[in-house]
């Protein structure tokens, strides 16, 4: 490691002199204008990753749901899966050393992890669409070079498309080709060969509209419509030839805002839904005759999905342990659907894909959405080998329901949630099982929720335990919310300090929106 020539180039990449940034939940974050040097230090620490891995080591450069003025940059593991916790405290101490530590800093980092420096490294790199992305992606790759690693710049991708690459370049070809055109193929034949299953009296094509966010999955979608189109068609709006990067519009607005984006034509009954501004989230909606909009968000597309793996199952007549994975947010009627009717094991996790990701890895297969829209399904190679045998094997009843699991486990983007993915995934199921999205979405009700942003001095006095649901500190917090908790029906409150922006979040749910007051008087009131 030529360090003298790492500082000299790191020198034209310097730090704001006291600029501290954190590696969060979903990387580093901020206003573009911030991030150069941060560029620069995650394409040396890439290269250190990817020589300690043996493998190749992904880097996006993106904002996600956030402003067009933002960006940000994230690492992503060899098998597609987030940065490793201990390595997301390196990139944080990469990321605060001044410029004369920055020598002694990637030393230690070298000395820690036991990096062989004599290893080749190997390390893909894209970008969403904001302005800023295509240089700061060049700092990236001036960090790698520097450090004599060798780069493939895939250029415009969605976050979920370089999971798919790292995943594919490390699995030997096992997962699919590393290229644009392998992800489009790979997910189209799965969905065509599903859709091929439904029967043609004469039907109406399907179609789909589609809140591009004014983002990379307008021009994603558009490369890969030619692909599938014979079984939908996709009719795209904020697809960024007008309007701005996740304005008033995308997955994070319609699900936060609970009301539909603007630049979209909606009638009665038609399926909608919206990704956010790098592709990996999506949510469904509609609006019915009255014209009162639906939301149908991460949790009713978990239990669609795991409704539909799990009557899979029970027609193959294999025994699979199948899990959902969840985090707080989640609506209390969908865990409840899911435990009592659907009799399926869910699990609460922190909130951050990584924790669900890994959780949903412990079972055979294992579904794990937030209720933002982020998530996927992950089923374990002996699974996938036996499903894909069972289909090639069996020629009855069972052998159709594996086949079809067989081309489900295709469409599934196991690197990393993803809303072009999971498109097509629901697309096919509503498609074979002949539901409209008024039907999806009675599977059943949710319980009214509000999410709040609270602004405090320091959000880190708040700690919590129990994937988020009892807060520890402050003293008597927990306590405070218990009491108010209890006076409603099937409520449920927590608050917690947010992993990406500066504020603590507060959600409450309940059977009812009526207040206890509002609930008191009206009972006095019938009673005199
Ligand atoms: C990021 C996370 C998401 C989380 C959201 C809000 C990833 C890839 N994305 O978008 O999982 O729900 O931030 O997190 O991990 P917060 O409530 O901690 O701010
Ligand atoms: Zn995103």
């Amino acid at each position: 490691m030529d360090l003298e020539a790492v500082c000299k180039r790191s020198a034209l990449h310097a730090k704001p002199q006291g600029l501290i940034l954190q590696y969060g939940t979903a990387g580093f974050r901020t206003n573009a204008q911030h991030l150069d040097h941060i560029m620069f230090r995650m394409g040396l620490l890439a290269v250190l990753r990817s020589k300690q891995t043996r493998s190749t080591i992904g880097v996006m450069v993106t904002a996600s749901h956030n402003p067009e003025e933002d960006n940000g940059v994230k690492l992503v593991d060899p098998l597609g899966e987030m940065l490793a916790p201990s390595w997301e405290e390196h990139a944080t101490c990469l990321a605060s050393a001044e410029e004369q530590d920055v020598r002694q800093v990637l030393a230690a980092i070298v000395e820690k992890e036991a990096v062989d420096l004599t290893q080749t490294a190997f390390v893909v790199i894209a970008r969403d669409t904001r302005p800023s992305s295509e240089k700061l992606s060049q700092s990236v790759i001036d960090g790698v070079t520097v450090l004599g690693g060798q780069f493939h710049d895939y250029g415009l991708l969605t976050t979920p498309q370089l999971h798919y690459m790292v995943y594919c370049r490390n699995s030997g070809g096992r997962y699919g080709q590393a290229t644009v055109e392998g992800y489009c193929q790979k997910l189209s034949k799965a969905f065509v060969d599903l859709t091929n299953q439904v029967s043609c009296s004469g039907d109406v094509k399907r179609s789909v509209k589609v809140d591009c966010a004014n983002g990379i999955g307008a021009l994603k979608l558009r490369e890969m419509e030619h692909y599938f189109s014979r079984g939908l068609s996709v009719l795209l709006f904020n697809d960024g030839t007008q309007g701005r990067l996740n304005h008033l519009c995308g997955a994070d607005f319609v699900k936060s805002q609970q009301k539909p984006p603007q630049g979209i034509e909606m009638k009665s009954g038609e399926r909608c839904c919206s990704f956010d501004g790098d592709a990996d989230r999506i949510v469904y909606y509609y609006c019915d005759a009255d014209g009162h909009f639906h939301l149908i968000d991460g949790d009713k597309i978990a239990t669609l999905i795991s409704s539909f793996l799990k009557e899979l199952l029970l027609e193959i007549g294999e025994s699979v342990n199948l899990g959902v994975v969840q985090t707080a947010y989640a609506n209390g009627s969908s865990t409840r659907y899911l435990e009592e009717v659907m009799k399926v094991p869910v699990y609460c996790t922190k909130t951050g894909v990584k924790h669900l990701h890994h959780k949903a890895q412990e079972f055979d297969i294992g579904v794990y959405f937030e209720a933002n829209g982020h998530g996927t399904a992950l089923f374990s190679e002996a699974v996938e080998v036996k499903i894909k045998r069972l289909a090639q094997e069996l020629d009855d009843g069972k052998g159709k329901a594996a086949r079809t699991l067989a081309s489900i486990i295709d469409l599934f983007n196991q690197a990393a949630g993803d809303a072009i993915s999971d498109m097509l995934v629901i697309e096919a199921i509503l498609a074979l099982k002949g539901l409209t999205v008024q039907q999806w979405d009675a599977i059943y009700v949710d319980l009214p929720n509000r999410q709040l942003k609270v602004k405090v001095a320091d959000r880190r006095v708040i700690s919590t335990t129990d994937a988020e649901r009892q807060a520890v500190t402050p003293p008597g917090l927990q306590e405070a919310i218990n009491d108010l908790v209890k006076k409603y029906t099937l409520a449920r409150a927590f608050v917690r300090p947010s992993g990406t922006e500066d504020i603590v979040r507060v959600y409450a749910e309940a059977n009812s929106q009526v207040s206890w007051h509002q609930s008191i008087e009206f009972e006095s009131r019938r009673k005199t």
